[in-house]
């Protein structure tokens, strides 16, 4: 029987300082998601979306708050965690469409309701400020510090996932992260690979790496993918672009090993931003990456 995903949108672009972010599951519906799933064999459903809160006057360069519009990232990424548990429970793969990637927060919370999980994530970006590092305010840039109970967040119930451990957490592709976060991370017992790393390395002995990290000692791994871990001419529409970014191959690579290690427990695609891409490219990739996660083949 055909595994089967349900594919929840969250359609928030309050983590972030770019607006757009926010229409990235529309996009990537239109782009074809559930055709590309199909032909990854698996049975997709769609829940559509989260409601996300009315923001009047959404001005996300407002204020000089150390976690802008924390409330509201809460109230989204508490639905999430809902949403991402139950279709665990129904024995079903969620799938999340972000929206910026303050969504994962809810994303991890859920998927380690009832499983100690790993995690891998794909990024340009370390997203290990908490809301004292960070340079911006933007939770989007804080999501793995939050889940771990890092900072600010220690003991905040809805932003920490008890379960999750440092150990267990492995990020790929780095190649900007800020002065303070670079410290957090040496600090801390997260794996982190930058761009030299796969430079040196190969992208398939890296993600293997990172895999065993995730899954060592786990019951499954959420596999989170900032569409920004990509080189900017595979993927202009991001919020924000970093030269220097894994190839079309590379990610390709990189999810086809995903999809082998069959210990992804929830995925999620996020900061695609349809207002900065060329002819809804960046959606159309984050699709085809999805289909790769799920196992499509060529032959
Ligand atoms: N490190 C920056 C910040 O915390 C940028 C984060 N932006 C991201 N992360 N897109 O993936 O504000
Ligand atoms: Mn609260
Ligand atoms: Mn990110
Ligand atoms: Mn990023």
């Amino acid at each position: 029987m055909a595994k089967s995903v349900r594919i929840i949108g969250a359609p928030t672009d309050y983590g972030a300082n770019r607006r757009g972010v926010d229409m990235g599951p529309s996009a990537i519906r239109y782009a074809g998601l559930t055709d590309q799933l199909e032909s990854a064999d698996v049975s997709p459903e769609d829940a559509g979306d989260l409601t996300v809160p009315h923001h009047a006057i959404h001005d996300a360069d407002a204020g000089g708050d150390n976690a802008k519009h924390i409330n509201e990232v809460e109230e989204v990424c508490t639905a999430l965690a809902d949403a991402v548990a139950n279709a665990l429970d129904d024995g079903v793969t969620p799938l999340a469409l972000g929206g910026d990637h303050s969504i994962a927060i809810g994303s991890m919370v859920g998927s380690a309701r009832d499983a100690d999980i790993g995690v891998v994530w794909f990024d340009a970006h370390g997203d290990f400020n908490t809301p004292e590092t960070s340079p911006s305010g933007n939770v989007h840039g804080m999501p793995l510090a939050a889940a771990l109970g890092i900072g600010d967040f220690e003991g905040v119930e809805w932003a920490n996932a008890p379960s999750l451990k440092e150990e267990n957490v492995a990020i790929v592709g780095l190649r900007d992260v800020d002065e303070n976060e670079t410290t957090a991370i040496h600090d801390s017992d997260v794996t982190a690979y930058t761009m030299s790393d796969i430079d040196e390395r190969g992208i398939t002995e890296v993600t293997q790496d990172a895999l065993d990290v995730a899954t060592s000692g786990t019951d499954g791994v959420h596999v989170s993918l900032d569409l920004d871990w990509l080189d900017p001419r595979e993927a202009p529409g991001v919020g924000t672009p970093v030269r220097g970014g894994a190839t079309y191959r590379e990610a390709h690579a990189a999810m086809e090993l995903v999809a082998e290690s069959g210990a992804m427990r929830s995925l999620e695609l996020v900061e695609v931003n349809p207002i900065l891409d060329e002819h809804n490219e960046t959606a159309t990739l984050a699709t085809e990456l999805a289909a790769s996660a799920f196992g499509k083949r060529i032959l």
